[in-house]
């Protein structure tokens, strides 16, 4: 089934007519409505009609989270504060995270993405779909939620956690189809085998997985354990959120719902644009948001777009798998964590000399995260209380920073390793591509 025939199926020449006509109007949309961007065209003598398609795009200029960090928190808003309507936000690479204020027009353009998303992967008006993702600023819980809705299947707002008792509801209520990180998914089945309970005892046939990388593999182990199809779901909150883009029944690349976010695969050193089938930074312009829109935002991460034809149906450019990013933000349990974030904690707190190593790891299905950080040499003693006191004071301040809590493990001065070049602060030992 497809959600939106008209604009899923759309030749490329309809595609290529309606991406230009929008980019035009968003171009003198963002021109009149955000000085930043005013700003930045004029800096290159560029006017919005200089912008006659969508090809003109390369002529634009570029947007990083270091742009929404220097407009904190609303700077890059377009429509006035009366017209937003709802607000979320995720990490920033240091202290302030990002705003994305949306209007009720975008959270209309939201459903109906996640709309088209949710279809491709089979749910039907007939079916509950439980959204397993966290609900609040992250934007997975409320915008797979009202997708769903717009949909008309019915909704289970479980978000995370208390995951016993979420697997006896999707047996009790009958619930088809699960939302939910990958590496989540993975620890319900192991739950479910804990409970006793086998996969057809739950019965769901639907599991939509994104906010984080994920492998063929991760794959075939929880559509095994979970005895149901997984569809990769790509989205980021700058952009919108979950629905960017979704995987069809061919589970072979993810579709990217291209009218309303324009994609660009660039060379992240000479920001070049780069053919299809070429690995590079993934680009995104919002050619329809109202409340935020952004041109060319950088995601830093990095896969390949393809335009090969697919048997389903569905005409639009679609997206290889994430399989790195071109900075160093780290997915751990689905939140985004910057090493830079725990530099800058560090260095609020005498006590620590600003060394510091991040170890990540998958333990049982579940990722952990450890920081090292050396003691001062006037503050390193025996005494046990205060050095407890110390570490304990140090996983508040971060817990409080990254939303995630970490192990703080103190070091002996000088016992990390320095490094000859870049600072090295991170040892990933998941295997994740
Ligand atoms: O993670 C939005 C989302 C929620 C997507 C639920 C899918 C499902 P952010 O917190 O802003 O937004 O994080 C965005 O997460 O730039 C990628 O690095 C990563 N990411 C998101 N989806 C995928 C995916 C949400 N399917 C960042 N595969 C992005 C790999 C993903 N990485």
């Amino acid at each position: 089934m497809i959600w939106n025939p008209n604009k899923e199926c759309m030749s490329r020449d309809e595609m290529h007519a309606l991406q230009s006509k929008r980019l035009q109007k968003l171009v003198t949309y963002v021109y009149h409505n955000v000085p930043f961007y005013r700003n930045k065209m004029q800096a290159m003598d560029l006017a919005p009609e200089d912008i006659r398609s969508i090809d003109d795009i390369v002529k634009l200029p570029f947007t990083t989270k270091q742009d929404l960090r220097d407009n904190y928190p609303y700077g890059l808003q377009a429509a006035p504060a009366s017209e937003i309507v709802r607000v979320h936000a995720s990490s920033g690479t240091t202290g302030n995270p990002t705003i994305v204020g949306y209007t009720r027009k975008d959270l209309a353009v939201w459903s109906e993405v996640m709309a088209r998303c949710l279809t491709a992967f089979g749910v039907t008006r007939d079916d509950t779909f439980s959204v397993a993702y966290g609900y609040g600023l992250f934007t997975g819980g409320l915008g797979a939620h009202y997708g769903v809705e717009n949909l008309g299947a019915t909704v289970i707002p479980a978000s995370t956690g208390s995951t016993e008792k979420h697997i006896r509801l999707i047996r009790d209520l009958k619930i088809s189809g699960v939302a939910c990180t990958p590496s989540y998914a993975l620890y319900m089945a192991e739950t479910l085998e804990k409970m006793g309970l086998t996969k057809e005892d739950i019965g769901l046939r639907i599991g939509a997985f994104g906010a984080e990388p994920w492998t063929e593999n991760m794959r075939k182990e929880i559509e095994e354990r979970l005895g149901l199809k997984g569809y990769n779901i790509y989205g980021l909150s700058e952009i919108m959120g979950p629905g960017v883009s979704y995987e069809c029944q061919e589970q072979d690349g993810s579709h990217i719902n291209e009218d309303h976010f324009y994609p660009e695969i660039i060379n992240p050193e000479t920001l070049e644009q780069l053919p299809y089938g070429t690995q590079g930074e993934l680009v995104f312009t919002t050619l329809t948001k109202e409340g935020m829109p952004l041109l060319r935002y950088r995601t830093k991460d990095l896969c390949t777009l393809t335009n090969d034809p697919c048997p389903c149906g569905r005409t639009s450019v679609k997206m290889g798998r994430i399989v790195g990013r071109s900075d160093d933000m780290l997915i751990i349990r689905g939140i985004n964590v910057f090493p830079s974030q725990v530099e800058s904690v560090i260095l609020t707190m005498p006590e620590f000399e600003p060394q510091y190593m991040l170890v990540v790891d998958r333990v049982k299905n579940l990722d952990t995260l450890q920081v090292q950080v050396e003691v001062r040499r006037d503050f390193f003693s025996d005494d046990l209380g205060r050095m407890l006191a110390m570490k304990k004071a140090l996983a508040d301040k971060l817990k409080s920073v990254l939303s995630i809590s970490a192990d703080v493990k103190l070091m002996e001065p000088g016992s990390i390793e320095r490094s000859q070049g870049k600072g090295k602060h991170v040892i990933d030992n998941r295997k994740l591509v």
